[in-house]
């Protein structure tokens, strides 16, 4: 009778005590192979991969008494058991999260099929595994590692979702929130420092009044405590020879993109549509504008995307179509399509009509009015990154308020308690260094 089949799965970019534990413990049962978590899945399940899958295969590989190392492409593990077919599988005890216990029950009832054994081991958690876990967070959100990240997120999800946020507790929900329905977990992959929404935070209109100085300071109070990718609502650029210094202070901070919108004098928010006076810019301004961007541009990974809004000032598709091919020639790395109207026919036309004349160039899409739409469908019309502009701020907003008047009306704090989250919780959002 030949060796038991061990199975077991690493997420993992640094080997530390725990992994070399599980690996003695399903040594003991038999013949060892360890998958290794895919990209893709990583970033949807646990924290976006600092190695790449080929050197998570060559680290694990170098460890002893493996016998074969695999790639695992989904972190539910159907194929993996149907192809490997294991005795055993050998995982870490640390099943508390409801992401955990929907993997848990996955691998128990595929291995009852056919009387496989799943083995948990005693997690590992002492201050070395600590500190590594901490050492992987502290890196992705280094400027060099969480600017590229971006690229990387476009090359491997369908759709790459990005929610608003304009401060470190919106930021900390953009990175933490993560969801399971039926049998996949999802978070979100970017994040949007909207001007509307750190304006009207500041209580301000969204007339590029916040000046630049203070949009870098909301940069920072959410890079101080996540690791996505951001993406930098950048309004109109501004003068061109002012657009070439943000160009370069948002790369060295590690933002991944800046969206700028083709319009030039006042701006005010696109929402408004023609009720109010907008100006676009011209076709020659903004792509020289584009390419003072590009030329001052220091490393590969950071990213301008032109925002056109030919279909927010009713000048049609047309329009909108010959600046998409203008500003992409200008070397934008990304258009950005936007509309108000109530359907997303017009923006769908748009992306299909974009995607017949160009297949690689990302398009982003903002669904605030049309909001109806689902990710699925944008992705099937050629949208690359989709972004949740203003919900969060929209969301505090009636919240706060509502709040506000009931402490007025009852002369105490008691009514509205059981809407307020708990100390406890809001405390431990934050984590301490
Ligand atoms: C923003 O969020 O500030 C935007 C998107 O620019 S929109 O408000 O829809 O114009
Ligand atoms: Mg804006």
């Amino acid at each position: 009778m030949g060796a038991k089949k061990v199975y077991t799965c690493f997420c993992t970019d640094v080997i530390h005590e725990g992994h070399l534990r599980i690996l003695e413990e399903a040594r003991k049962l038999g013949s060892v192979t360890v998958g290794v978590l895919c990209d893709e899945q990583s970033l949807r399940y646990n924290r976006f991969p600092t190695k790449t899958t080929a050197e998570r295969v060559a680290m694990v590989e170098a460890l002893p008494g493996i016998e074969r190392v695999v790639v695992q492409n989904e972190i539910l593990y159907d194929e993996i058991i149907r192809d490997l077919h294991p005795d055993y599988v050998v995982h870490g005890d640390n099943w508390g999260s409801a992401s955990m216990q929907v993997i848990k029950k996955n691998i128990e009832s595929l291995l009852q099929e056919y009387g496989g054994e799943l083995v948990s081991v005693p997690y590992t958690r002492n201050d070395q595994v600590t500190r590594i876990d901490r050492q992987l967070d502290d890196k992705l959100m280094m400027p060099e590692f969480r600017r590229a990240r971006l690229k990387r997120i476009l090359g491997l999800v369908p759709i790459v979702k990005t929610i608003e946020v304009h401060s470190g507790l919106t930021g900390l929900i953009a990175e933490k929130t993560m969801v399971i329905e039926g049998e996949a977990i999802d978070q979100y992959d970017a994040m949007w420092i909207s001007s509307l929404c750190d304006s009207t935070n500041k209580g301000k209109p969204d007339i590029e009044l916040v000046d630049m100085s203070s949009r870098f300071r909301t940069i920072e109070d959410v890079m101080e405590v996540t690791t996505k990718p951001i993406i930098f609502d950048g309004d109109t650029g501004g003068l061109t020879e002012h657009f070439v210094y943000t160009v370069r202070s948002l790369e060295r901070m590690g933002v991944s993109a800046v969206i700028i919108e083709d319009k030039t004098g006042l701006k005010k928010n696109s929402l408004f549509g023609t009720e109010v006076e907008q100006t676009q810019d011209s076709i020659e301004n903004f792509c020289e504008k584009i390419a003072a961007g590009k030329r001052v541009q220091v490393s590969d990974d950071f990213m301008i995307i032109a925002r056109i809004e030919s279909l927010i000032l009713e000048k049609g598709q047309e329009d909108a179509l010959s600046r998409a091919r203008a500003y992409v020639k200008a070397g934008a790395d990304g258009i950005m399509i936007h509309s108000r109207k109530k359907e997303p026919d017009e923006i769908l036309a748009f992306c299909d009509a974009f995607r017949e004349e160009d297949k690689s160039t990302p398009l982003v899409v903002v669904p605030s009015s049309f909001n109806t739409v689902t990710e699925v469908e944008l992705a099937e019309h050629g949208v690359n990154i989709v972004i949740y502009a203003n919900q969060l701020l929209r969301a505090a907003f009636p919240a706060m308020q509502e709040v506000a008047r009931s402490i007025l009306l009852h002369h105490r704090a008691h009514e509205v308690d059981a809407q307020l989250l708990p100390i406890k919780e809001v405390i431990s959002l934050i984590k301490e260094i």
